[in-house]
């Protein structure tokens, strides 16, 4: 269902669980502000999702609130990835609220690559 990106965090959702290790995904990077792993639902030959360690709903409650260490250290995880498992041109996307379709309620940015994408993934 999709979420209000303004509404307080909840730890019990299915990313704060993967960062906690209680479920599993296909990690393939981490590091003191991020993990990476595979979507389970790719939408592209490679469809990564990289979310920051912190507790944060959206690119709206992270923008707002991360500190200037988190913000960078985010993206440059994020830049990581993407050189180290993506070939030549990439996506990035994070859906915020409801009306973006976000359904997880942790802050969540996709990579999709692997072939040439068109116009536009959801
Ligand atoms: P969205 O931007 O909130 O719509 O994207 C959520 C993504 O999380 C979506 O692509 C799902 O396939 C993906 N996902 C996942 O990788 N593992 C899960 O356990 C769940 C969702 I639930």
């Amino acid at each position: 269902m999709p979420i209000d990106a303004t509404r307080p965090y909840d730890d019990a959702n299915v990313f704060a669980k993967i960062l906690r290790g209680e479920i599993p995904a296909r990690r393939v990077y981490e590091d003191e502000f991020a993990l990476a792993f595979y979507d389970i639902a790719p939408q592209a030959p490679v469809h990564l999702l990289v979310i920051p360690k912190g507790a944060y709903v959206s690119w709206d409650d992270f923008s707002a609130r991360a500190s200037e260490a988190e913000i960078a250290g985010f993206t440059r995880a994020i830049g990581h990835v993407a050189r180290e498992h993506v070939g030549s041109g990439y996506r990035l996307l994070a859906n915020t609220g409801s009306d973006a379709g976000q359904e997880v309620p942790h802050l969540h940015v996709h990579i999709f690559a692997g072939a040439p994408l068109g116009p536009m993934l959801a």
